[in-house]
């Protein structure tokens, strides 16, 4: 049985999520892509709204989204702003591995800190060498008695510089490849940590991507994810579960740039008629809005099949390949659209075009969502 229409509750969510982008987001993105300064007032709304903290189970204190609903919320929030968004976003992706693979006391430690405060965590994955290649990370955790001693290197860790703790992929056995990474849950605290200096960033700038240094910084075993060498595994799952927030996220920019460019094509007089009466314009628009409306069936489509617990590697890197890439084509058309007043900063377009590239490149670029669908093709998924 198939269903295309939301639930009451979801409705709600989504209206709420849209309130909230316009009342508390959209006035303030300007200002905040201007500046990159740290949102404060908004993430402390944010959490009162219980989007920073919307995947902690209700177990656990917290709201207990699905990823559906997450996909629901985001689609409003980078609506809002994506540079906002994606700091919102990045707190469901770095407590993830944690559900994946947390056990009971692990997940009381760590996610009610998020549910009794405003906090961020942050998942660190990336190396300077090891971006792409994530099963290539050298970042080395070594076992020593009760505690891991890490030493390494790790970058563009989105909410990095703001986070209580961070969910870290590192090398317990360089012997093994991929195989031998493990995830391992650090606090902020951890003596021999440090943050290194923020990406200035072309766009997405209210959020933040920063260096972690780590010399001998030492965390209890008890802090281990799962089991020894299972870093990498749980790094995909995690992936795979959170792709479809960043899809929902371009999404969200695409539908933003569209509404601005259809509005300003209907209205904008050249030649003694609005320029939507030209086909070369209208086209576009319509472009616009199939390429919107798949990105948001595909969308759903993987995040519910996350909360159905079906696999979904493919779905979920072609939601993120197609939202996103629809968000860059979108966000540059809507510039197009407005000529030269969609290349000036009196409008938000040229902010959206900026924003929208980010999306194209973070939780795996999208070369290797094609990678990633082209193994699974290969593999008969
Ligand atoms: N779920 C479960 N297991 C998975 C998996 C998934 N989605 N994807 C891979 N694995 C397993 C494989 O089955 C394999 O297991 P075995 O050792 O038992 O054979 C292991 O993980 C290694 O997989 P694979 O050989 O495919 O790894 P590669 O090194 O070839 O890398 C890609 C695969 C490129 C897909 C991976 O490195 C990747 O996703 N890179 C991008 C990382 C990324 O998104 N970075 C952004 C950071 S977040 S801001």
């Amino acid at each position: 049985m198939i269903g295309f229409s939301l639930s009451d509750e979801q409705k709600q969510l989504q209206a709420d999520a849209h309130a909230f982008a316009v009342e508390v987001m959209r006035p303030v993105s300007r200002h905040y892509d201007l500046t990159g300064e740290w949102a404060v007032p908004v993430y402390q709304k944010a959490w009162e709204a219980g989007y920073l903290q919307s995947l902690v189970p209700k177990a656990y204190g917290g709201p207990g989204k699905s990823q559906l609903d997450e996909a629901i919320v985001c689609e409003e929030l980078a609506w809002g702003c994506a540079g906002l968004y994606t700091s919102i976003m990045a707190n469901g992706l770095a407590i993830t591995p944690i559900l994946i693979a947390g056990s009971d006391q692990q997940k009381k430690t760590w996610l009610s800190k998020l549910v009794e405060a405003p906090l961020f965590a942050a998942f660190s994955l990336s190396e300077p060498n090891a971006g792409s290649d994530a099963g290539g990370m050298t970042c080395r955790a070594e076992k020593k008695g009760d505690v891991y001693v890490i030493n390494g290197t790790k970058c563009y860790c989105t909410n990095g510089g703001y986070a209580d703790f961070y969910t870290l992929f590192c090398s317990t056995d360089p012997s093994r490849g991929a195989r031998g990474s493990s995830a391992l849950i650090v606090p902020r605290s951890t003596p021999g940590l440090t943050v290194g200096k923020a990406l200035d960033k072309m766009g997405q700038r209210a959020s933040n991507q920063i260096e972690l240094h780590f010399e001998n910084a030492e965390v209890p075993v008890a802090n281990l994810l799962g089991k020894e060498g299972m870093g990498f595994i749980i790094a995909m799952k995690t992936l795979d579960q959170t792709r479809a927030a960043v899809a929902a996220g371009g999404v969200g920019v695409a539908r933003a740039a569209y509404e601005i460019a259809l509005d300003y094509a209907k209205t904008r007089i050249q030649f003694g008629s609005p320029i939507i009466m030209n086909q070369g314009v209208s086209f576009m628009l319509a472009d616009m809005a199939v390429k919107i409306e798949a990105s948001r069936l595909l969308t759903y489509q993987a995040a519910w099949m996350t909360d159905h617990q079906i696999k979904n590697s493919k779905q979920s890197a072609i939601s993120k390949t197609f939202a996103t890439d629809t968000a860059m084509e979108v966000a540059t058309d809507a510039v197009q659209i407005l000529g030269g007043n969609g290349y000036s900063r009196e409008f938000l377009v040229e902010k959206f075009m900026r924003d929208a590239k980010l999306l194209q490149i973070y939780e795996g670029t999208n070369q290797i969502q094609r990678l990633v669908i082209a193994k699974e093709i290969q593999q008969g998924n």
